[in-house]
């Protein structure tokens, strides 16, 4: 069995966590920033270095290639990103891409020559933070946008991707989706209890729950918050508060597979003595069935009609990403299991939580994940952590699977 470099890997995940602070100096490389062009230029350099023919698509995606018996045939693609969240750990999305390259450079340093080339994927702004959706460069990458559309997305910030990616010199030439995968394999800490809690060492990921993210925006009217009766209020924030209060209700409604977040919630005027005239906030739905997740949008829906009734005020709603559950690769799945078990490491299915780019790449080839221990199942925070020996184990799996795939 061949190994990974265990420290140069971990090593460079260190690294590349240094990189973004924020101005509170909190961990922070949202898709297109001039943190995420430090990211970026610090793993092409490392890609460079492994000897990937290393290509920055139109959307900023970053693909490097090895393909040495110069087939030119679909590669067996490894991949995640390594943008972030705000205040953001160190593992989530880097993890998978660093692994994808101590594989390929075990491979080399083997003298292995894979009958399939290999490719090795950073796809734009997976966290959706500044830009929405989430997933979008490998979204692009999969034909489900248009690069045009994409480009032209417009952040939270106000600014427009294409403008940024061209800022910070990340806007490629070549088309996304050139390169069309045999297989597509993400490592991925799990950002969830389970693995931990039944002390098991691999996940082998077979399927994805569905996404559903919409921005409420709730108009009421301001008046002065001492002279206005009660009765006379169109108090945007209550409504609000409602809303937040129903979701958590629903979401443990039914089986409780269902979750809910309000991530964001903002008040207008934002003043101690106005009744807020405005509230925007964003709904993270999700549920690993197509079924139940549409049925927790058509419950919201009339949610939020009975509160505009209720509360007087006006509801709109702008959908910002909405993604159905997706099944992964049978095959590879029992790939992973047998890889993992061959090493002696224990191992389970599972259904993820979160969104990952493998989600965008099932539409266009063979895929499936492959997931190591979060502890205390944290993530999308600084206290995300997962043990070394685990991101080591995860890695040498993927490394058997992508030998397994590209018969080497
Ligand atoms: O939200 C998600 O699950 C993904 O990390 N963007
Ligand atoms: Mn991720
Ligand atoms: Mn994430
Ligand atoms: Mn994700």
């Amino acid at each position: 069995m061949l190994s990974i470099d265990a420290a140069r890997f971990l090593g460079r995940l260190a690294a590349l966590a240094e990189i973004g602070r924020d101005g509170q100096g909190r961990r922070t490389r949202l898709a297109a920033s001039d943190a995420d062009r430090a990211g970026r230029d610090l793993v092409t350099g490392w890609m460079r270095e492994a000897g990937l023919d290393v290509r920055v698509d139109r959307i900023g995606n970053l693909i490097g290639l090895w393909d040495p018996s110069g087939t030119g045939s679909g590669p067996v693609m490894m991949g995640s990103h390594i943008d972030t969240v705000i205040d953001a750990g160190a593992y989530d999305g880097c993890t998978g891409v660093l692994a994808g390259l101590a594989v390929i450079e075990a491979l080399r340093a083997a003298g292995d020559v894979p009958t399939r080339p290999l490719a090795l994927a950073a796809f734009t702004n997976e966290e959706g933070v500044r830009y929405a959706p989430d997933m979008l460069g490998s979204l692009v990458y999969a034909g489900g946008l248009s690069v045009e559309a994409a480009l032209a997305t417009v952040g939270t910030d106000g600014t427009v991707l294409g403008e940024e990616l061209a800022r910070i010199g990340y806007a490629g030439s070549e088309a996304p989706g050139t390169l069309r995968p045999h297989a597509y394999l993400e490592l991925h800490v799990e950002q969830g209890p389970v693995l931990e809690r039944e002390g098991v060492a691999i996940g082998a990921v077979e399927d994805l729950q569905g996404i559903s993210w919409q921005e409420v925006t709730i108009e009421g009217a301001a008046n002065h918050a001492g002279t206005t009766p009660m009765d006379l209020r169109r108090d945007a924030g209550v409504a609000a508060a409602l809303l937040v209060a129903w979701l958590r209700e629903r979401a443990g409604a039914g089986n409780g597979r269902s979750v809910a977040t309000v991530g964001r919630l903002r008040l207008e005027p934002d003043a101690i003595n106005v009744i807020p005239a405005r509230a925007v906030l964003t709904i993270d739905l999700r549920d690993p069935d197509a079924g139940r997740l549409a049925a927790f949008e058509a419950d919201l829906r009339q949610r939020l009609d009975g509160l505009a009734r209720r509360e007087n005020v006006t509801v709109t709603v702008r959908r910002l990403a909405r993604f159905d559950p997706v099944t992964f690769d049978s095959g590879i799945v029992r790939r992973i299991e047998a890889a993992a078990r061959a090493r002696g490491l224990s191992v389970r299915r599972m259904t993820s939580g979160a969104g990952h780019d493998a989600q965008m790449m099932a539409r266009l080839c063979p895929a499936a994940m492959i997931f190591v221990p979060s502890i205390g199942g944290i993530s999308h925070s600084p206290a995300e952590r997962t043990a070394d020996a685990d991101l080591v184990a995860g890695a040498a799996v993927m490394l058997d699977v992508v030998r397994d795939l590209c018969g080497t």
